[in-house]
């Protein structure tokens, strides 16, 4: 582990990665990469600049609502300002005059009930007004999960981006299924800030931008998707996340002395849907197929969010403990032992230290301090000695993907130091 003296700096360089992706109100994810505010990395930027500037934590989360669709959608990409070194752009998804801000027409994991709720307990006085203003858009895109990517209580996703596990290898039989034909033709841009080896392939890209072409000719009409989008999977993810959001959302309904009775209809929905996420030959929780009911039979990170969503699952500590034994770093996004990973390739293999983090908040909340705290001393020793990188090598630590990131200095703040 680090001393003091390293502590202090390792956090003015955290808080120095904040500073430098606030682009006035909201922050980018990595200069460069990704140059536009995204959904659920925002919710973790929140969390980390309340542990030094409340204020600007609100400002994060108030500038993301600030593109919330009418229909209560709050898309996974807010385009504030024109940046050509993105690919897709605004101009590809065709989403004009859909919300008030340019964006994407889908959405991501609603970690933000969860980072307000915590900011808020940080700030009780001054926060009060922030959660009153809050409140009615987090309950209205809750509500949007529930009307339009609810499926027998798991949360699906209509694009493999709207999970935020762009390529795992949860996505690779219903990835398989779909013939990408007719795709315009497009220049990545993500390769010439990255190493092409940890990013999705072309073939992922090709489908990616197939399922965006099927959205923007469906009008990104919520009925129209949930019937005809090529891709439909129910992903643990957004399962458990929602699941945890609608607890953290019911609290502040409880706070503000709201009625809570329709949250608390969909955490009993919500909690019965993760149940038939559980593979029962394994026992892991997957994603499901719904165009064939297939689960995805792997065990991802998104698996060990069960507790995180308030699910016990002695299998999924079974699990966490060889994850220990395979490795000393934090909980890789692919099991190691598994033919399909792949140490650098983004969501196939690589460490992302987020989804160690909010793993670790429900390891405690669930009365598993010890695992929690080991997930907490691997990250910090992870990022304390190689920097707060997008991703990491589970087997060698070598930092990936984008470099001074922003949700992976904000849970060196909040969680890891
Ligand atoms: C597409 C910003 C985002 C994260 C996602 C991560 C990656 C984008 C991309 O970067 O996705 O949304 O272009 O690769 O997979 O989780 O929110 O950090």
């Amino acid at each position: 582990m680090t001393n003091a003296r390293d502590h202090i700096s390792l956090d003015e360089q955290a808080r120095a990665v904040l500073r430098g992706n606030d682009r006035g109100g909201y922050s980018v994810p990595t200069d460069g990469l990704y140059p536009y505010q995204w959904n659920w990395d925002s919710g973790f930027a929140a969390w980390g600049f309340a542990q030094f500037d409340l204020p600007r934590a609100w400002s994060e989360l108030e500038t993301l609502f600030s593109g919330q669709w009418p229909t209560g959608m709050l898309p996974h990409i807010l385009f504030h300002r024109p940046d050509p070194g993105y690919f897709p752009g605004p101009e590809v998804w065709g989403t004009e005059g859909l919300g008030p801000v340019p964006s994407s027409g889908i959405s991501q994991p609603p970690v933000a009930a969860t980072f307000t709720r915590l900011t808020y307990e940080k700030d009780r006085a001054a926060g009060r007004v922030h959660i009153e203003a809050l409140y009615p858009k987090l309950l209205a895109w809750h509500r949007w999960f529930m009307q339009w990517r609810c499926h027998e209580g798991m949360i699906f996703v209509t694009h493999p981006w709207e999970s935020g596990r762009d390529n795992t290898v949860d996505w690779d039989g219903p990835m398989a299924a779909i013939d990408p034909v007719g795709i315009d033709p497009y220049t990545r841009r993500d390769t010439a800030h990255v190493d092409p080896h940890m990013r999705p392939t072309k073939e992922d890209y090709d489908r990616y931008l197939y399922l965006v072409q099927r959205g923007r000719d469906l009008g990104w009409d919520d009925a129209k998707m949930a019937d005809s989008m090529p891709f439909k999977v129910a992903d643990p993810t957004m399962t458990f996340i929602l699941l945890r959001a609608n607890r953290d959302l019911l609290a502040l309904a409880a706070e503000l002395g709201e009625d809570s009775a329709e949250i608390e209809g969909w955490i009993n929905v919500l909690e019965e849907g993760a149940e038939r996420l559980r593979n029962p030959a394994s026992g892991v929780f997957e994603a499901i197929d719904l165009k064939t009911g297939a689960h995805a039979g792997n065990v991802t990170s998104a698996a060990f969010l069960c507790w995180y969503a308030g699910i016990e699952c002695p299998v999924m500590l079974g699990e966490l403990m060889e994850a220990f034994e395979a490795s000393q770093f934090p909980v890789p996004s692919q099991k190691v032992t598994d033919p399909k990973f792949d140490a650098m390739r983004y969501w196939r293999g690589p460490t992302w230290t987020m989804m160690n983090a909010i793993t670790a908040l429900g390891l405690i909340d669930m009365g598993h301090p010890d695992a929690a705290e080991e997930l907490r001393i691997r990250s910090a020793r992870l990022l304390a000695e190689r920097g707060f990188a997008e991703y990491f090598n589970p087997h060698t630590g070598d930092p990936a993907g984008g470099g001074t990131f922003t949700w992976t200095a904000a849970i060196w703040l909040a969680w890891a130091s």
